[in-house]
């Protein structure tokens, strides 16, 4: 249910369940946290892509699985064994990943987008925050992410409505990077990817945490949070080769050291 490929230091995973709009199954759900495991270990990773086959990139929990509805459910300890460590897993991961959004994102598949470090969304994508059209509150970080993203406002409106949310306008509202033509969003999000494997891949991985850190903290707090990474950004080989490069009037040729 997963397609998985290197090449070019990127990592590139489709979600491989086209007839069904790519919905997270138990097993898709188990291998994506493998390659997120394998993506992280692998050196010669430096950026991963994330995309859907077919029309859709994905549609959430399968609600076609019967499970889904029997009479003793719990939902709650779906989302602790599976989804929430898969989030966690993403976000935590210290390397830049990119979300190629191909069409329909709905309920959890919305979201696990919109964990995503970059987000591209092709003009014929959507965003749906579909949970309250089943009796169901928006999960995998929905809650936390979209008043982020977008405000009080949109955030509840975009939640309560469950109203489809396009490309274009999702671009406009800052929930994602950009938008762009469908038939350019893989060329597009791929030399993106690529670019991003060719540069200092532990600096990018402690922006990353820093800019997470930041919506619990004060600005005391992240300050401190940015002298200890700066400290352990200053010390790697890749800022050495930035500084040299700099000096010298030529690309730099980073390792991801
Ligand atoms: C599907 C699905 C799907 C199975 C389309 N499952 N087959 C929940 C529970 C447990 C724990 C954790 O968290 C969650 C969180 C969630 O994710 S809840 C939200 C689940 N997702 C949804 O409610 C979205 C359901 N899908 C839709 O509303 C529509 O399919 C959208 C708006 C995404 C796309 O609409 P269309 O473009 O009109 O496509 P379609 O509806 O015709 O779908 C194509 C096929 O895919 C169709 O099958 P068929 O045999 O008729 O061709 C759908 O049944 C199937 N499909 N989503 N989630």
């Amino acid at each position: 249910t997963l397609l998985v490929e290197i090449e070019a230091g990127v990592m590139s995973i489709t979600l491989n369940r086209p007839d069904r709009l790519n919905a997270f199954t138990a097993v898709m759900l188990a291998e994506l946290t493998l390659a997120l495991d394998a993506a992280e270990k692998e050196e010669a990773v430096r950026a991963i892509l994330i995309t859907g086959a077919g029309r859709g990139f994905c549609a959430g929990q399968d609600l076609g699985d019967r499970k889904v509805i029997d009479e003793d459910i719990d939902l709650g300890a779906s989302l602790e064994e599976r989804y929430n460590p898969l989030v966690k897993r993403l976000r935590a991961l210290p390397k830049p990943v990119v979300c190629a959004v191909n069409g329909v994102a709905a309920g959890a598949g919305a979201n696990f987008a919109l964990c995503c470090d970059i987000v591209l969304a092709a003009e014929g994508a959507s965003f749906i925050q579909a949970f309250a059209k089943i009796g169901l509150i928006p999960d995998c970080g929905g809650t936390w992410l979209l008043p982020r993203l977008v405000g009080h406002a949109r955030a509840m409106g975009l939640a309560l409505t469950a109203d489809k949310l396009e490309a274009r306008r999702a671009a406009d509202w800052g929930l994602i990077w950009q938008v762009v033509p469908d038939a350019e969003l893989m060329r597009e999000a791929t030399s993106l990817a690529r670019h991003l494997a060719t540069q200092p891949t532990r600096a990018l991985g402690l922006t990353k945490q820093a800019l997470q850190a930041s919506s619990t903290h004060s600005i005391d707090s992240q300050l401190a949070i940015e002298r200890d990474l700066q400290r352990e950004a200053g010390r790697t080989e890749d800022y050495r080769e930035g500084v040299a490069a700099f000096r010298e009037k030529r690309v730099p040729a980073f390792k991801g050291r």
